[in-house]
């Protein structure tokens, strides 16, 4: 795929590379939810959020690098990349040639097992995976934190991708200069007490969504009034589910969770004009998930940008609550994840 792109500064070209690095990263779905950016072009969050990285859905990328090429080559499941998406993997590769002092272009091959844009975390698993590859096949020596925040720059929520279980991305205080709040803002592992936990996935509509979550999210922050408020009341969540996590607690888990993802999407639905995720059959599946808890089953419910719902439970209840989304669920699907692994080099120099 050849496209225009500007000369990328070379600062040091002695640097030795790797060449060529493959990485595989998971998607991860926030108890606590990232809404609303303070900076674009860093990519720094207004909140706090805390996320469980998954077992299903990984991403896998290779990166190498390409001395004889003249332009970036990308393909996303086999086909070349093109548009904003291209441009967010180019502008992506230029921090990470800029931090290098590499001008070499790149040919990436990622390989989604998620449907992408539906909601579904494919850019934090993409930017995780990316994010691992390109700092190897670059040469960039990074510790898990650095990647993080490399990451980061790609799509918010892949900072939290690098690590395996549940992690917390921080937001970084609000008065930092750029590099202060760049540095500030990574994610980190999250310790948890004796938690057993899983998600049940109720895929309604694995389609495209209509507004990006960037789009949505700017336009919630700079219109609704409800975010504010809701802002707020995220830090309390937050300092209430670290601790709910450690004591293993995982109703107590569930609820922060279900009001911390119903308030973020009453942010949007106040935002003028409204962004709505929420379709009819979302409705339907939480209706499934509160009968579940009239039923004295511990289940509840999470959705993000898109339609589907995401239902937090204890691993041995997911036969009973995999039934009962499956029956709420008309026309779709249903799939079980629990925690997953970081990300990870399969190739490159072992690093
Ligand atoms: C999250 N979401 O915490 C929230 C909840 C969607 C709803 O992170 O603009 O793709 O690339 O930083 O990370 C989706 O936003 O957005 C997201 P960018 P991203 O998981």
């Amino acid at each position: 795929m050849h496209t225009e792109q500007p000369a990328t500064p070379v600062h040091a070209p002695e640097r030795r590379t790797t060449g060529r690095a493959t990485a595989v990263a998971h998607p991860n779905i926030a108890l606590i939810k990232y809404w609303g950016k303070r900076d674009e072009d860093l990519v720094l969050p207004r909140v706090d959020s805390l996320s469980m990285t998954l077992d299903i859905f990984p991403t896998t990328t290779g990166v190498r690098v390409a001395p004889e090429a003249e332009h970036d080559a990308v393909t996303l499941g086999g086909r070349p990349a093109e548009g904003d998406a291209l441009r967010r993997v180019v502008d992506f590769l230029d921090l990470v040639r800029e931090r290098a002092g590499i001008a070499h272009r790149a040919v990436v091959e990622s390989e989604n097992t998620v449907p992408t844009g539906a909601g579904l975390a494919s850019s934090a698993s993409g930017f995780a995976a990316l994010a691992a590859a390109a700092a190897a096949a670059y040469g960039l020596d990074l510790d898990a934190t650095d990647l993080s925040r490399l990451a980061r720059r790609g799509s918010g929520s892949a900072s939290r991708s690098v690590f395996g279980g549940f992690a917390l991305w921080h937001a970084g205080p609000e008065s930092a200069s750029a590099a202060e709040a760049d540095l500030s803002s990574y994610a980190e592992p999250v310790p948890t007490g004796e938690l057993d936990p899983a998600l049940v996935i109720a895929v309604v509509n694995a389609g495209p969504k209509a507004v990006s979550s960037r789009a949505a999210m700017r336009r919630t922050v700079d219109t609704s009034p409800l975010y504010e408020p809701w802002a707020v009341s995220s830090g309390q969540d937050l300092t209430e589910m670290r601790a709910a996590l450690l004591a293993g607690d995982i109703e107590a888990v569930g609820e922060i969770a279900e009001r911390n993802a119903l308030g973020m999407h009453a942010t949007m639905l106040a935002a003028r004009p409204a962004v709505r995720y929420l379709s009819p059959a979302t409705l339907t599946v939480l209706d499934s998930v509160l009968q579940l808890r009239r039923d004295g089953i511990a289940a509840y419910a999470t959705m993000d940008a898109g339609p589907n719902v995401k239902v937090l439970c204890r691993r041995t209840d997911t036969d009973r609550v995999a039934q009962a989304v499956r029956a709420a669920v008309t026309d779709g699907s249903v799939l079980v994840a629990g925690p997953g692994p970081g990300a990870r080099l399969l190739h490159g120099d072992g690093r």
